[in-house]
């Protein structure tokens, strides 16, 4: 397919058009997630600036620094049926941060407004709050994005897929994986990492930006063919009956058991941490007790020698007391000398 038979494509889908009708649903929601700086807010842009066919703007704040920056969930309408949602990205992959990520994935959050980072079962009551806004016509579809430039650290490929695979039991789809900075790093190295996580779609492209948005066939061919496989999968997936609203309370009943358990796991965490510090406290004292009591046996064994030194220094002497007063008393007795 051409670039224009592409767009067109794009641009004309509709849930209506769906063989076996919308069922339910109005839009894709197409859920950008990631890391902070792996380059949401400049896909975002990119596809406004292929598909709009106007002038690059910096619609979704990507930062002009290598860091990133959104801090709100922000959506962008690029077609009738087709929105894009910029999360906001995390920094670590804690199970506070996934569990926002996920909240965030599973749109029980509100659109448009800040998302802050609670802990404790706060998410939980912005779950609530939100509930009047969550849409089930929303078709939420998963797409992850990955900098190839910032290479993946072995010791965080298994946070990664498990990362991906809650995505897909949220959403019931495995995310597509998208490699932004496609010439700044290893591609081939960087795919095989995610095939072996068990991903299957995975489309790698140089995003347009604020200081590079020359035109290019390449990277416009790029951006259309990824929203043209969404559109794919979707009319795909939608050959079999699905029930939103059902959806909905899938997605909810999956956050609450995940923070249900953070939170009782980070509570036998502190409790056994509590218990470890007071045993610690328990074994000092117990050090102490047993200084102590060598202390005391020590200091009973010493005045048990100073007493027996004490007693038989008496003996000696009463010994010799004796001695010299029976040595006085013979001298005593002895008969006078009388000198004639
Ligand atoms: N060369 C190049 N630069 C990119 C690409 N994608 C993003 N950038 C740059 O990387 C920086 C961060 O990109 P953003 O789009 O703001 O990243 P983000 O994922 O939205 O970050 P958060 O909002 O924090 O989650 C910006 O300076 C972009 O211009 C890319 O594919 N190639
Ligand atoms: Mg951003």
């Amino acid at each position: 397919m051409d670039l224009k038979a592409l767009t067109r494509y794009i641009k004309n889908f509709s849930f209506d058009q769906c063989p076996a009708g919308r069922r339910g649903y109005r839009r894709i929601l197409l859920q950008l997630f990631g890391f902070l700086g792996h380059g949401k807010s400049s896909f975002i842009n990119s596809c406004k600036y292929v598909l709009e066919d106007t002038d690059y703007v910096n619609y979704a704040g990507a930062n002009m620094s290598d860091e990133g920056r959104t801090t709100a969930r922000i959506s962008y309408k690029l077609t009738e049926s087709l929105t894009l949602v910029d999360n906001r990205g995390c920094g670590k992959m804690d199970s506070y941060e996934t569990g926002e990520i996920f909240a965030q994935l599973a749109n029980l959050l509100p659109l448009d407004v800040p998302v802050e980072w609670s802990r404790g079962f706060r998410l939980v009551d912005r779950i609530v709050d939100a509930e009047t806004t969550v849409r089930s016509s929303d078709f939420v579809f998963p797409l992850f994005l990955y900098s190839i430039k910032k290479r993946i650290p072995s010791n965080e490929v298994e946070d990664l897929k498990k990362l991906l695979q809650n995505a897909e039991r949220l959403t019931g789809i495995f995310p597509f994986v998208v490699l932004t900075y496609k010439t700044f790093g290893n591609l081939t190295e960087t795919e095989e990492i995610f095939r072996k996580m068990g991903v299957e779609r995975i489309f790698a492209l140089e995003n347009y930006t604020t200081e590079d948005h020359h035109r290019t066939r390449g990277r416009h061919e790029a951006v259309l063919t990824l929203l043209y496989e969404v559109i794919r999968e979707v009319e795909f997936l939608l050959r079999q009956p699905r029930n939103p609203i059902q959806e909905v309370k899938d997605r909810k009943q999956f956050i609450l058991r995940f923070i249900w358990e953070r939170e009782m796991k980070s509570l036998k965490t502190e409790q056994e941490s509590r218990r470890v510090k007071e045993n610690l406290k328990l074994g000092k004292d117990q050090y102490r007790e047993e200084d102590r009591r060598q202390f005391d046996e020590e200091m009973n064994r010493l005045v048990e020698r100073l007493e027996f030194q004490r007693q038989s220094d008496r003996q000696k002497l009463e010994a010799e007391i004796k001695q010299y007063k029976m040595m006085v008393e013979k001298l005593n007795k002895k008969p006078q000398c009388v000198i004639q």
